[in-house]
């Protein structure tokens, strides 16, 4: 072998100094093609990425081969969105050499952080069910469990959000522009997936009457591959994202004249299929595409999963023995028709053993109770797209009305709810339905979601099936949420406990006792006020509004939706500005609202209130007579990147929502663990946060679930009367539609006022404003108090322990997926 090769073949794997800068240099000339006078930033950050994945190609392979020769039960998560943000510092940290590549680029007079900067941020996903699914393959891969992730390698990820004259815009976010040093591109890994045509009814071979799907349009799904650093880097998992491609007849076709514009043409729409994400978060459009990008990856995951299984069996009767599927919401469900399809009709395996193995796969968890996230196709578009599946979602209807207890009752009412066709208007497929037909178990979010779903939606089910509905409360990965985006923190805890605490985060409660130490709380302050400075020169930077970093940080960032009440908080903001003006002599406790979140780009209401709060915050910030004693930002663009500065910095953690309506909430869960205090309703995961912190610890306000329930059910709230009877809210409200806000357009707002009074304001925020406000008053007294505060925000990071996303993967993995952690098996390394 040729010595050059042969040496730069240990360098590859080489996590020294020495080893890491050669690298980097051989990586730049030979693959980037660049010498270091010419090299660019984003060049310097594809060298750096390429030799860091050389790092953990052996130990992927490892893991990959473990699996396979182990005949693992593998788990499969399934979701239409994986919020992955960048991945350099994560690569970096799960393998434990960042310390070395900082030196080694230092050496080459390059600063890591100005690196990792020209890195693009991976935004596959909207929001929350996007970021779990990122934080669940964090936790698969760190507890060695062998879990893979598939979904779609949108080209267009979540689009850019810029504020033109306070209103957002959108722009396309083109991740891939300059190509993506993560990935490895799988072009023989191939499978086709139909659309459209007919279904053909024949006699099989012993004379059954079997079902074939003829004349239909063909789409190839390309797997395209990237490792999942487990923390420690021994377990390295893949994330395998599809891509379409036109069919290899558009390669081999040759075409006239004309037909050959057209086959090009063709192509094109194609592969149109994996071109961009839906840009909704928790509703749904009901558009074509959108359901044809659910059967594709659908189908290919579910092709892929059993060729896998196949390597090792001749029949598919221990599928659920070697396999999970875990559902990320209903967007996979129509896999349960696919699954039963590919067994029947494809591997001739009779119906009802179809159906067992199938339940025995799949498990579904639910998001959300707001009905209009609840996906349900045109019966007529179904039957069009996929005529087939439509007719197994009537096959496994029948039957499971036949065998229903409300039938054996004579219970129509039950009976229609039970179905899965909707026969009011237009007929539809209801898919939460099917999901949890066709799975073992359901899982809720939350405690209260998971109770409020057997009271709503699945009470018909539940009461059929009592014991499939089970609860997971979600969690996050401390890796990246406290590790990663907060040095400062996290040198402080491990300076403290040990590092335990990364892979371990229950041990973190041994802050607890660290909360009465006026010296900790003193370190536990610096480290806040390092965190708030990087923010606040962040924001400067991102608006050109200037913050005092001494202010007390108020944050809510989250995606636009009226039931997350950012006008509570705006309303709020407006009457704390009216106090601050009415009583200049009053020593105020300086606030910074910061908000930060991307509207649907069709959810006008949503894009209304973002120009609101722009409007509110021009003129709050440019008055003198509050003397900078309040500001309030609204940040554009927020994603994974801006989180990991947002979520360290903040004092106060706003989670607001209307009672009843967030399924979880997981910014609750960051911002909690990085030491910032709660505001918030009891409703998602806050309600268990606040069993955790303890109530002394945390700001709770305003109607509960049940309150609300009962206030909605007896139709007894006016609330022009609330209004009428609260002199600040009506000020501020009046403020709006007189045009303070909006002096060029006083009526901007009607849409918003009429909706808190004709409208009968739906959320409930007047009915919720002044307890908010008295909460809000609480947390600013007591932020005068430093030494208490800082006790309070101490005992909140070390009671977060159980909300790791660790906890939430190992009770998946042991009370519904039955999988185990499975340790790679590292062959001895080569002699050189
Ligand atoms: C989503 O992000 C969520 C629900 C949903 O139906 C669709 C999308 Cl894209 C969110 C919930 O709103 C949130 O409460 C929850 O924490 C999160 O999913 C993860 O479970």
């Amino acid at each position: 072998m040729d010595a050059r090769y042969k040496s730069r073949e240990i360098e590859r794997r080489s996590l020294d100094v020495d080893g890491l800068k050669r690298s980097f240099l051989e990586w730049l000339v030979y693959s980037v093609g660049k010498d270091a006078r010419a090299a660019t930033r984003r060049d310097w950050f594809h060298t750096v990425a390429l030799a860091v994945r050389d790092r953990l190609v052996d130990r992927w392979m490892d893991t990959t081969r473990t699996y396979y020769q182990q005949d693992a039960k593998r788990v499969y998560y399934l979701s239409l969105e994986f919020l992955i943000g960048r991945l350099l510092t994560n690569s970096l940290a799960n393998l434990g050499i960042t310390d070395q590549c900082r030196q080694a680029l230092d050496r080459i007079g390059l600063n890591l952080d100005d690196v990792v900067e020209a890195e693009p941020d991976a935004a596959l996903g909207n929001g929350g069910l996007g970021r779990l699914a990122a934080c669940f393959l964090d936790s698969m891969a760190t507890e060695a469990l062998p879990g893979y992730g598939y979904g779609i390698r949108y080209e267009f990820g979540l689009f850019e959000q810029r504020f033109e004259h306070g209103w957002q815009v959108e722009y396309p976010e083109q991740w891939l522009q300059f190509g993506n040093p993560w990935e490895f591109p799988r072009p023989e890994v191939l499978y086709p997936v139909q659309f459209y045509g007919r279904v053909e009814e024949f006699r099989d071979s012993v004379g059954e009457r079997a079902y074939r799907w003829v004349d239909a349009e063909r789409v190839l799904a390309m797997a395209y591959d990237t490792p999942v650093v487990g923390y420690g880097g021994d377990t390295i998992n893949t994330l395998r994202l599809w891509s379409a491609r036109a069919t290899r007849d558009f390669n081999f076709g040759h075409f006239n004249d004309g037909a050959y514009m057209k086959a090009v043409e063709q192509k094109v729409l194609t592969e149109n299929l994996s071109r961009v994400l839906y840009p909704n978060d928790a509703t749904e459009g009901g558009k074509e595409l959108r359901l044809k990008q659910e059967y594709f990856f659908t189908s290919a995951s579910l092709q892929d999963i059993l060729r896998r299984y196949l390597q090792h069996h001749s029949n598919f009767d221990s599928l659920p023995d070697k396999a999970a599927i875990q559902l990320n919401d209903t967007h996979p469900a129509i896999g349960i028709a696919e699954l039963m399809r590919l067994l029947v009709d494809q591997h001739g395996v009779t119906w009802d053993k179809a159906w067992d193995i199938t339940r025995a796969t799949f498990s579904y968890t639910n998001h959300t109770l707001l009905p209009e996230a609840l996906e349900a196709w045109p019966v007529r578009m179904m039957e069009r797209v996929l005529p087939r599946h439509m007719q197994i979602i009537y096959e496994i209807n029948a039957k499971f009305l036949n065998r229903s207890k409300a039938r054996a009752a004579g219970d129509n009412g039950r009976l229609s709810r039970l179905s899965l066709i909707d026969e009011r208007g237009d007929r539809r497929v209801r898919m939460g339905n099917l999901a949890f037909l066709g799975s073992h178990k359901v899982n809720g979010v939350s405690a209260l979601h998971t109770e409020l779903m057997k009271q709503t939606v699945f009470a018909d089910f539940h009461a059929e099936f009592p014991e499939r509905i089970n609860n997971k409360t979600n969690g996050i990965t401390p890796r990246r949420w406290l590790h990663q985006a907060n040095q400062p923190l996290a040198a402080l805890i491990t300076s403290r406990i040990g590092n335990g605490w990364i892979k371990d985060l229950s041990q973190i409660k041994a802050l607890a006792e660290k909360a009465d130490d006026l010296v900790f709380r003193e370190e536990f302050r610096r480290a806040k006020r390092k965190n708030k400075k990087r923010l606040a020169a962040y924001i400067a930077r991102q608006t050109g509004v200037d913050v005092q970093v001494d202010s007390l940080f108020d944050v809510q960032v989250k995606r636009m939706h009226e039931y997350k009440r950012q006008l509570l908080n705006i309303l709020q903001a407006i009457a704390l500005y009216n106090e601050m003006r009415d009583n200049p002599t009053v020593s105020w406790v300086p606030v910074t609202k910061i908000f930060a979140g991307k509207a649907a780009p069709s959810y006008h209401m949503a894009k209304l209130i973002i120009k609101l709060i722009n409007d509110v915050a021009k003129v709050v910030n440019h008055d003198p007579s509050v003397h900078d004693n309040l500001k309030i930002v609204l940040l554009p663009n927020y994603n994974v990147t801006a989180a990991e500065i947002i979520m360290p910095a903040a004092d106060l953690s706003e989670q607001i929502s209307t009672a009843g309506m967030e399924a979880s909430g997981t910014g609750n869960m960051k911002l909690a663990l990085n030491g910032a205090l709660t505001i918030g309703t009891l409703d998602g995961a806050n309600v268990e946060i606040r069993e955790h912190v303890g109530d002394d610890n945390i700001f709770i306000f305003g109607l509960t679930a049940e309150e609300v329930n009962d206030l909605r059910a007896s139709g007894g709230f006016n609330p022009r009367d609330v209004i009428a009877s609260n002199p600040s809210l009506k000020r501020a409200l009046d403020m709006i539609s007189t045009g303070v806000f909006s002096p060029d357009d006083p009526h901007r707002y009607h849409p918003i006022l009429q909706a808190l009074t004709d409208g009968g304001d739906h959320f409930l925020v007047t009915a919720d404003f002044s307890d908010y406000c008295q909460a809000q008053q609480a947390a600013m007294d007591l932020y005068r108090d430093q030494e208490e505060w800082t006790r309070k925000a101490i005992l909140n990071t070390a009671n977060m322990g159980w909300f790791s996303s660790d906890r939430t993967i190992m009770e998946y993995a042991t009370e519904i997926w039955d999988v185990h952690p499975v340790k790679p098996e590292h062959p001895a390394e080569t002699e050189t």
